[in-house]
């Protein structure tokens, strides 16, 4: 039991049991082909009929419908990815154990497009992943096909994802070089049976870098050329090929910004090449400068100004907060604000600034968090989800998660961390989903539906994430993590030098009288960017939910809170309450021994160990060190530090290969 079957543990229904039941399907391709196939091997209640429904609504996305009829089970949709979904879809109903008598289900995916995104390097590293080095062998592709890819696949589609991009935003401009792309295309034809697309980063200089022209210049006709000779090239080996996705100007990365354009001209250009073949660009709005402007502000005032200039075939991908996957962050005030363009959320599933593969955190509470997040910014379908969802061009809705998966045996490093990977192809199936629900389904069908199993570990993974907030950030803070490794804490962390908006105290702001980032209209005014009523509420300090109140405020350490207490107190039992609810996972954990088996049993407890352990080390660290500021005394009833801080600083991680 070492985790590699994922949620994915059917047991083969034996011959002279299959031999009872028949699995009907006229459709004649490969992605019907393995709708019948997984029926054929694992479904063991009765006779099943597939079919295509001309009628069928959402028929590009793969929507369908499930009912029960006599004896037998249809599966009707509007194309063979949908029949395949459907089958996903009955498997699960086995899993759960679930009554399939009088079935009646109709099933549309709220997005489109459900992708991930892989930050994998060609040289086996992944950017910011825990789980070993890179699925793809790009040494060995295509020659030889490691079985895990076709896993993979199989994986994805059982939760509806149809879009993997392959390799990291800050991408070597070699993918696109001839032989990089037959790679490409042996694992695009993997795939394309699970119903899946593959796109590509794209490095903006690449027609400099890869092609010796003379620049990268989006308005120089020989690198429009040169890109539409790529496109070609690509649609020529893989005709379904997805498009781009391209971080520009962000980091360090070009952009048309080094020749003088916009991005929506960078963007356009790449659009125009891949107009003919119905290739999409993804256009990513993570840019910042070390300016004297907030850093939270930046993408906003970067993008909204291109409203209406980006052409059909381009998606803005916005990270769920204005800063970066931290912990805790309020929606990116983008969202909503960009009218005429479509729009997608970025999440990040690998867990960059949450333990990475060490501590559990369920991250379906954060997702949802962002995508039911009312923005007010128009009359319908204002939240976030509703925004993504339905954009100008509703055929290209999207959303995107950053991949979690690597080599380990177990994709992803924690077992549990299988669940954020199977929370975020739900979502995107269906954002209406509860995390509780998601929870609920992912632990029956990885361990078992034993409800004494099921409903103490789905309360503890709801609660995992404030957990993890309470213990490394709580009450808005944000950007205390270690410059290095973004693993621990270092909220002292300061580099001679360095850009300031990438030092911790760039974002708390502690001194001796407050902490936190003034955003009202005192400080940054970033409280602006949101739509009224949300700019009043977060601007007034009365108003705003404490979840964001140092995120928005420089609040006195002496601060009554709602609750009576300082901010100083709050702060103090906010870290103690993080410890002490990952010391109960633990023992909610001991609790179902012997429900579990012995080897995913002892995985989980170890790396709980590590958790606790960790909790403790960023109480220590956050508290002590504001301490030094706040110069008050931490609560009587607290329980004390049991580290220096001195030593604590001392901590040099070398987590670069932590993997
Ligand atoms: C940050 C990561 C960095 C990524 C960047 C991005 O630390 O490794 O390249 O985001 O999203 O979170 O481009």
């Amino acid at each position: 039991e070492d985790g590699s079957q994922l949620w994915l543990r059917y047991t083969r229904v034996p011959a002279n049991e299959a031999a009872l039941r028949t699995v009907a399907c006229r459709v004649n391709d490969p992605v019907a082909y393995m709708a019948v196939e997984e029926l054929q091997h694992y479904w063991r209640r009765g006779d099943v009929t597939l079919v295509i429904d001309k009628s069928w609504s959402g028929q590009q996305t793969g929507g369908y419908a499930i009912q029960s009829r006599r004896n037998k089970t249809v599966i009707s949709a509007g194309s063979s990815a949908g029949l395949l979904y459907g089958a996903y879809h009955l498997l699960r109903l086995q899993q759960l154990q679930t009554d399939i008598q009088g079935l009646n289900i109709v099933e549309k995916p709220s997005y489109a497009l459900r992708m991930l995104n892989h930050w994998d390097n060609l040289d086996g590293t992944v950017e910011r992943g825990y789980a070993g080095h890179s699925l793809w062998k790009w040494s060995e592709l295509p020659q030889k096909i490691s079985p895990r890819y076709r896993e993979y696949a199989r994986a994805n589609a059982s939760v509806g994802i149809n879009a993997v991009v392959l390799n990291n935003v800050n991408a070597a401009p070699l993918i696109l070089r001839s032989d990089y792309l037959g790679k490409v295309k042996a694992l695009a034809d993997i795939f394309r049976p699970y119903g899946i697309k593959v796109f590509l980063s794209i490095n903006f200089s690449s027609p400099k870098l890869l092609g010796q022209l003379r620049d990268s210049d989006p308005f120089n006709p020989e690198v429009v050329k040169w890109w539409e000779k790529k496109a070609a090239e690509i649609y020529g080996l893989i005709p379904d090929f997805g498009g781009f996705l391209v971080k520009a100007n962000s980091e360090g990365q070009p952009g048309p910004q080094d020749y003088g354009r916009t991005h929506a001209e960078g963007a356009n250009m790449l659009a125009s090449a891949l107009k003919p073949f119905r290739g999409l660009v993804m256009w990513r709005a993570f840019v910042y400068n070390p300016s004297a402007e907030d850093r939270a502000k930046q993408a906003y005032q970067e993008f909204v100004p291109l409203d209406g200039k980006f052409s059909d075939n381009v998606i803005v991908q916005i990270k769920n907060g204005p800063i970066d996957f931290q912990p805790r962050e309020p929606f990116n005030p983008l969202f909503g604000a960009m009218p005429k363009t479509n729009q997608m959320v970025e999440f990040q599933i690998t867990q960059e600034y949450l333990g990475f593969s060490n501590h559990l955190v369920y991250l379906a509470p954060l997702f949802k968090e962002t995508l039911d997040a009312q923005t007010y910014t128009r009359p319908l379908h204002a939240t976030v989800a509703g925004i993504t969802q339905h954009g100008p061009y509703p055929q290209l809705s999207a959303i995107a998660g950053v991949a979690n998966i690597g080599a380990d045996r177990n994709w992803c490093g924690h077992h549990f961390a299988q669940a954020n990977w199977y929370a975020f192809g739900r979502l995107a199936w269906n954002a209406a989903l509860s995390s509780s629900s998601i929870a609920k389904e992912w632990l029956s069908a990885t361990f078992s539906p034993d409800p004494d199993l099921v409903d103490p570990l789905s309360d503890l993974m709801i609660a995992s994430r404030e957990a993890a907030v309470n213990y490394m950030m709580p009450l808005g803070l944000h950007h205390l993590f270690a410059f290095e490794h973004h693993y621990g804490p270092e909220p002292w962390g300061d580099m001679p030098g360095g850009r300031p908006d990438w030092m911790p105290w760039y974002y708390h702001n502690a001194d001796s009288i407050a902490v936190g980032f003034d955003r009202t209209s005192s400080g940054s005014n970033a409280v602006a960017q949101y739509h009224s009523p949300l700019r009043e509420q977060f601007a007034n300090i009365a108003t705003c939910p404490e979840s964001y109140l140092l995120w928005f405020h420089r609040v006195p350490w002496t601060y009554r809170m709602k609750n009576g207490r300082s901010l100083w107190d709050n702060l103090c039992y906010s870290y103690q309450q993080g410890v002490d609810q990952v010391r109960h996972f633990q023992q909610v954990w001991d609790s179902v021994e012997g429900k579990i088996d012995a080897q995913r049993f002892k995985g989980v407890q170890s790396k709980l160990k590590v958790q606790a352990r960790d909790a403790v080390w960023w109480r220590d660290a956050c508290l002590l060190y504001f301490q030094t500021f706040a110069k008050m005394p931490l609560p009587a009833d607290l329980e004390r530090p049991v580290h220096e801080l001195d030593d604590l600083k001392k901590i040099k991680l070398n987590l670069k290969h932590h993997n």
